[in-house]
C-alpha cells in the first residue's frame, strides 16, 4: 500500500497527530540551512513534541498500534537516545507491556561497563523506536553494537521518514523501516490545510530532493468518514469514584453520583414533537436514563406547564434534563436566549454550547447563570465534534481549542459532545451521539456505530441514544438493552464499582 492510500484509510489518526504537531510549533517555515548546504524552507523539529504531553502520548501510542500491526515478534523495546527515549518509554511501558532497552552512545567508563542497558539474552529479538531517520546511518550503527551482543533488531519503528535515502540503506542491510509518517504524508497534510502553498510544496520537494509529485489536497469530508476510526486519546478510564471526586463542577458531582446510583450511562434523545408523545416517553425511560435530551424549540405546543411536569419528574426519578439548544451568539444574546421566551435556563440542568463563541462568551454569561442557585441550569456541554459529514468542526484546531476553553473553565464545562474522547482530562465527561445498535444510517445523513466502538475504542462516557429506542415498538426493552450494553462497557475494568 503506498503511503497516500494509507492516508485515506488510516488517516484520520496520522492527520490528528499531524494537527498537534502543527499546533506544537513542530513545522518551521523560513530560510534553513541544511547539512547538504541547500536552503530548505521548512525545518521538521520533532523535539518540540515532547512538551504537549497528549502529543507525546499520542505519538507513542500510534507507534506501539504501528509495531502491533506489523506483526513482528520481539521481546523488548530499544530505544535510541536521547530524542526517541521518551517515546520508547511509553511505548513499552504503558501500550506495549514489554521491557524496555537502551543502547549508550558510549560504553560507561566503570562499573559495568555496559553498552546496553535493561533486560537482554543473547539472539533476544527487539524493536528500535527512534524519532526521525534520515539517511539510516545511525540506526545502522545501533544495529551493529546489538550484532555485537548477539541481539537481532531487524525492524526499526520511527516518527518520520525524511524519505533522503534511509529506508533504502536500512534495507539493503536487512533492516525494515516503518515510518508513521514520511514527508509525502507532512507535506500533502501541510497544503491541504494551507500551511504551505503550491510554491512552497515545489520549493520543499527541490531542496530535499524529494522523488517529485503534483501537490494533493484532501478533502474535510475523507476526514470526516474516518473520524470514527480515530483512535484513543486516553486509553485507562479513570474509576468513577476518583472522578467524582476530581471534578470542580457541581453539576458532574450530580451526573457522577447519578449515574451510580442508577447503574446508566444512557441519555435518551427524545425528538417528538407534541409535549404529550414527549412526557409519555420520559415517563417510561425516566428510570432507565441518566438524562433526557430535548430540542424544546422542535415542540410544537411548548409552554410552562409542560417544563413544570419535566422538571417534577426529573426530581422524583432523578435524571438531567438536557436542553441541546446549541448556542453560538455573543455573551449578551446568549443571556436574552436563556432566560428569554422558553425560559430555558430555569428548566434544564445543561445545554450545548457552539465553541465558536469563544472562551469569553462561555466563561462569563453561562458560568453566572450556571452557579446562581435561582436557576436550575449547572452546566454546559462543549460540541467538540459534530458528527454530521462535512461539519467544520474537524477544521485543524477546532477540537483542541474547545478542549482548551473547557479547561479554562472546568466549573461550569462539564464535558464535550464528540464522536471520540477529546480530552484526557478524566473529570470531564464525554457525550456522544450516534449510538444504535441495529443501524448504521438513516437517510438524512447520520452515521451510527455500536456501544462497543463508541465506549471501548473512542472512549466516550455516556451515549446519546434516540431513535434505537424513540423509534422502536418496544422502547422499555431498548432501554433495558441499551442501559446494560452500554453500563458494562464503562465500568468493566472499573473497581470502584465492581
Ligand atoms: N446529535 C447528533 N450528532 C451530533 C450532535 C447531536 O446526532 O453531532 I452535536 C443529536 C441529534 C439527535 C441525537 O437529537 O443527537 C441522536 O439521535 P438518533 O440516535 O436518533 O440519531
Amino acid at each position: 500500500m503506498n503511503s497516500l492510500t494509507e492516508i485515506s484509510r488510516n488517516g484520520a489518526m496520522k492527520r490528528n497527530l499531524l494537527r498537534l504537531m502543527l499546533k506544537a510549533g513542530v513545522f518551521k517555515f523560513g530560510e534553513f540551512q541544511l547539512k547538504s548546504g541547500q536552503i530548505s524552507p521548512i525545518y521538521i523539529d520533532l523535539r518540540e513534541c515532547i512538551g504537549y504531553p497528549k502529543l507525546l502520548r499520542l505519538i507513542s501510542e500510534a507507534l506501539s498500534v504501528l509495531i502491533q500491526k506489523s506483526g513482528v515478534e520481539y521481546s523488548g523495546v530499544l530505544g535510541v537516545p536521547y530524542a526517541a527515549l521518551p517515546y520508547a518509554t511509553f511505548a513499552a511501558g504503558e501500550f506495549l507491556e514489554k521491557p524496555l532497552l537502551i543502547v549508550r552512545k558510549e560504553a560507561k567508563a566503570y562499573g559495568t561497563k555496559k553498552l546496553i542497558e535493561g533486560p537482554y539474552q543473547p539472539d533476544d529479538q527487539l524493536v528500535i523506536i527512534e524519532d526521525v531517520v534520515t539517511t539510516g546511518a545511525s540506526i545502522l550503527e545501533v544495529v551493529g553494537t546489538l550484532k555485537a551482543e548477539s541481539l537481532v533488531s531487524n525492524n526499526v519503528f520511527c516518527i518520520l521518514d525524511r524519505e533522503q535515502g534511509g529506508a533504502y540503506k536500512l534495507y539493503e542491510a536487512g533492516v525494515n523501516l516503518h515510518s508513521l509518517l514520511d514527508m509525502k504524508t507532512v507535506l500533502t497534510f501541510l497544503y491541504s490545510v494551507g500551511a504551505i502553498t503550491e510554491e512552497q510544496w515545489n520549493d520543499i520537494f527541490v531542496a530535499l530532493n524529494l522523488n517529485f509529485m503534483a501537490p494533493l489536497k484532501l478533502s474535510i469530508d475523507t476526514e470526516l468518514e474516518d473520524l470514527n476510526s480515530l483512535p484513543y486519546v486516553d486509553c485507562s478510564r479513570t474509576p468513577l469514584n476518583e472522578r467524582e471526586s476530581l471534578t470542580e463542577s457541581p453539576l458532574n458531582k450530580k451526573i457522577i453520583s447519578l449515574m451510580k446510583n442508577k447503574k446508566s450511562n444512557l441519555c435518551l434523545a427524545i425528538d417528538y414533537t407534541t409535549t404529550e408523545q414527549v412526557l409519555q416517553m420520559v415517563e417510561l425511560a425516566g428510570p432507565f436514563v441518566l438524562a433526557i435530551k430535548l430540542h424544546a424549540d422542535a415542540i410544537t405546543d411548548f409552554n410552562e406547564e409542560f417544563t413544570k411536569k419535566l422538571v417534577t419528574m426529573a426530581n422524583d426519578i432523578n435524571f438531567i434534563i438536557f436542553e441541546d439548544r446549541k448556542f453560538g451568539d455573543t455573551g449578551n444574546t446568549n443571556l436574552l436566549q436563556l432566560s428569554g421566551a422558553q425560559k430555558i435556563a430555569s428548566w434544564a440542568d445543561v445545554v450545548t454550547v457552539h465553541a465558536v463563541q469563544g472562551n469569553d462568551s462561555i466563561g462569563g454569561v453561562f458560568r453566572k447563570l450556571a452557579l446562581d442557585p435561582a436557576y436550575r441550569l449547572s452546566g454546559v456541554l462543549l460540541i467538540a465534534q459534530l458528527s454530521t459529514k462535512g461539519s467544520l468542526t474537524a477544521l485543524p484546531g477546532y477540537t483542541e481549542s474547545a478542549v482548551e476553553i473547557a479547561n479554562n473553565n472546568r466549573d461550569v464545562v462539564s464535558g464535550f459532545i464528540a464522536q471520540t474522547r477529546v480530552s484526557a482530562c478524566s473529570d470531564l465527561l464525554n457525550w456522544t451521539p450516534g449510538v444504535n445498535l441495529d443501524a448504521k444510517t438513516d437517510s438524512a445523513g447520520q452515521q451510527w456505530r455500536g456501544v462497543d466502538q463508541a465506549i471501548d475504542i473512542q472512549q466516550n462516557d455516556i451515549v446519546i441514544v434516540g431513535r434505537g429506542v424513540t423509534s422502536s415498538s418496544e422502547p422499555v426493552q431498548q432501554l433495558k438493552r441499551y442501559r446494560q450494553i452500554a453500563w458494562d462497557a464503562l465500568t468493566k475494568n472499573d473497581t470502584s464499582i465492581h
